[in-house]
């Protein structure tokens, strides 16, 4: 299998999160990619290339363009603003929730939160650089999808699938399946099903996606009501206006072992088979791991395998993107297992 991949990752360098009310050490680091990286090389999957530039274009057609702008201007505002040139990470801490105008204001600390929805989501000084990078690996694995391969592996960092049209969050900025899908369907395909097997569910893919038909979204994905994002990824959210039908979530308890799991996921594939998408996206969590950190579902090492053949029996051509997964020491053997899946 194809894997593309941007060393450029490494820019974005968060050493501290808030999480449990309270700031932790951060969990989205580079070696999350280094450990996939590297173990994609050791089992020979295939060729890793670099990804071609991001276009802008295909960007602004998932997230607003004066998003975009603020996130590639944010660390130039944020000296000029004369703040401190040496902090690692920032954060947002006032939001324009219901009630309140999301305001393009002059102050920093409101655009902050005007295009963020949690403080979980450090930003520095060169994550922009990191996230352009990411969002030009799901663009370049989509377009060689559409070119011909029929798979394709998108290792990118950071994550993408909590990153709404016009807000950062949940360790995401630019939504990369969403940009991999809309690549897709400027690439000819009419159709396209998202896939989300990430241990939290996808908002901002949901979001993106949620008033249009040609592409469909489902996601397995803790109970929200016990996990976050806590405000989206419910089972009666099925789409709007054109997009009715064309949303489907499965939350599933803490604690969910992988016969449990296996059984939602082959009602999900018939689902998507039932759609007869010309190509699909998969979302590939792998913090649905039984050691992650931050999640409680509890698949084991070979459960992965047994995923990832469920993944790939669907014989559509396959951009598979990678999203969460925080048990750094696992996470080149749950890639590696189940990417061979798929490929059985
Ligand atoms: C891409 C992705 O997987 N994003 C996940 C973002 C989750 N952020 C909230 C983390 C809350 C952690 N709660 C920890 C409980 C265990 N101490
Ligand atoms: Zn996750």
């Amino acid at each position: 299998m194809l894997t593309v991949f941007s060393p450029d990752h490494i820019r974005h360098d968060p050493h501290v999160e808030m999480a449990d009310g309270k700031l932790v050490p951060a969990v989205e680091i580079p070696r999350r990619a280094e450990m996939v990286h590297f173990a994609v090389l050791e089992a020979e999957l295939g060729e890793i290339i670099a990804p071609d530039p991001l276009d802008r274009a295909l960007v602004e057609q998932v997230h607003d363009a004066s998003y975009v702008q603020f996130l590639e201007s944010f660390w130039q505002r944020w000296l000029d603003a004369g703040r401190d040139p040496n902090v690692d990470d920032t954060f947002p801490f006032v939001w324009p929730t219901p009630g309140l105008r999301k305001v393009e204001t002059r102050h920093l600390d409101g655009l902050m939160g005007r295009y963020s929805f949690d403080a979980g989501t450090p930003m520095g000084s060169g994550t922009w650089q990191a996230v352009s990078a990411s969002a030009a690996t799901a663009q370049t694995a989509a377009i060689k999808v559409s070119e011909g391969l029929p798979h394709a592996f998108a290792l990118c960092r950071p994550p993408g699938h909590h990153a709404m049209p016009d807000a950062y969050g949940g360790y995401c900025f630019l939504n990369n399946a969403a940009i991999a899908a809309q690549a897709l369907r400027n690439g000819g395909a009419e159709t396209v099903a998202v896939l989300d097997v990430d241990y939290h569910h996808g908002n901002g893919t949901q979001a993106i996606f949620y008033n249009r038909s040609d592409v469909f979204f489902a996601s397995i994905h803790a109970d929200p009501m016990d996990e976050y994002p806590y405000f989206l990824g419910h089972a009666d959210e099925i789409g709007a206006g054109d997009g009715e039908g064309f949303n489907l979530n499965l939350p599933l308890p803490i604690g969910t072992l992988w016969p449990d799991y296996a059984n939602v996921l082959s009602h999900v594939l018939a689902q998507i088979e039932a759609f007869k998408p010309d190509a699909m996206v998969i979302s590939l969590g792998l913090d649905t791991f039984e050691r992650d950190p931050i999640s409680q579902f509890a698949l084991k090492n070979d459960d992965f395998k047994t995923l990832g053949a469920a993944l790939g029996g669907a014989t559509v051509p396959t951009v598979i993107v990678f999203e969460g997964g925080y048990a750094v020491d696992d996470l080149a053997v749950n890639a590696v297992n189940t990417l061979t899946g798929f490929l059985d």
